[in-house]
């Protein structure tokens, strides 16, 4: 791979890299292109969702029964329309889509398939708190011309690059190809990413851990006894929890930590999405350094059946993944 200064634009990062591997034919890098945009635009609007209207419920509930945002419904319109006529993809998943969301026939297809959860964290957009657009990649090895559930039902080892933008103070691109995990920060003066985190490392040490406490009771008693011996203050731990997925990991990332999202009584699977939420969030801890589980496995080993299932994430540092992974074990 290239050597890449801080201040590289995303476009030059992704066309370098490109060149760096022969035979590539430029669909992903149009892909990217085209996530970017969709994330200027998502980004732009965050931004001013409080002056235009866009804040609060639009009064319906989503295949999955939760209360579908202004900004859920703008964010999968605006990516799905900046990628479908690229000519890049054969399908998409959507969280906010019930099945296969299959290329207008007026388009081209391509050789990816692109599951995401366009606004995660949306129950956060009226806090003014982190969300964003996790995003996953596979190529396709169906050979028709709409893609196929086969197609992204597959194993996270199997994804050719993942990421997210993640609207905060700042609005960032995040994404690994597997060579690394590189954070590109917008400057929205000029409308350009720019690399601003290059190869990320997940701290290989970290005293914070990331979750919903209120449902500890209904975790499993092992995990339960781990947390509550984290909080002996010699051992100098803290909790950080946002309650957004992509805010609460992307912390993580940068300055250390440890994701819990167990089993409850109410998410008895977990609460947290396999396509769009755990497996591209597992393929950027693992490409940084860390790891994911669902307590039992490797996420990314973890062979999905439904677009939309769900499981329980442990994801970060990977000594605190393996030490929960032995917890639940013993
Ligand atoms: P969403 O995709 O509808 O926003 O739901 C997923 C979110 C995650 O971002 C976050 O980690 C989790 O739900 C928080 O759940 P809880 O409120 O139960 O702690
Ligand atoms: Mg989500």
């Amino acid at each position: 791979m290239p050597h890449f200064e801080e201040g590289t634009t995303l476009d030059r990062f992704l066309l370098e890299t490109m060149r760096a591997h022969p035979g590539a034919t430029g669909q992903l890098v149009t892909l990217l292109k085209q996530v970017a945009l969709a994330g200027k635009l998502v980004s732009a609007r965050v931004q001013r969702a409080g002056l235009a209207g866009m804040l609060g419920a639009v009064g319906g509930m989503n295949i999955q029964g939760e209360f579908v945002q202004k900004l859920d419904l703008y964010a999968n319109e605006t990516f799905k329309r900046a990628l479908e006529h690229a000519g890049v993809l054969c399908m998409i998943v959507s969280e906010e889509d019930d099945g296969i969301i299959q290329i207008p026939p007026q388009f081209e297809v391509g050789e990816y398939v692109f599951s995401m959860d366009p606004l995660d964290g949306s129950s956060n957009i009226d806090t003014n708190a982190s969300i964003g657009t996790i995003f996953a990649v596979h190529r396709r090895f169906s050979t028709g011309r709409d893609g196929v559930a086969a197609d992204v039902l597959r194993r996270g080892r199997e994804l050719i690059c993942a990421g997210y933008v993640i609207y905060g103070a700042g609005s960032m691109m995040v994404l690994s190809t597997g060579e690394g995990v590189h954070g590109f920060t917008l400057d929205p003066s000029v409308g350009e990413f720019f690399l601003s985190h290059r190869d990320i490392r997940l701290a290989p040490d970290t005293r914070a851990y990331s979750c919903n406490e209120a449902y500890s009771a209904q975790w499993d008693p092992r995990l339960q006894a781990w947390i509550a011996s984290l909080k002996d203050p010699s051992l100098g731990w803290s909790a950080r929890y946002i309650g957004s997925l992509v805010g609460d990991f992307h912390r993580n990332l940068v300055k250390g930590g440890v994701f819990l999202y167990p089993p409850t009584a109410k998410a008895k699977r977990g609460k947290l999405r396999m396509l769009y939420e755990a497996q591209p969030l597992a393929f950027l801890a693992e490409a940084a350094g860390g790891a994911a589980s669902d307590g039992v496995m490797p996420i990314l080993d973890k062979l999905p059946t439904e677009l939309h299932e769900r499981t329980p994430l442990f994801i970060g540092n990977r000594d605190a993944v393996a030490r929960i992974v032995e917890v639940l074990g013993s």
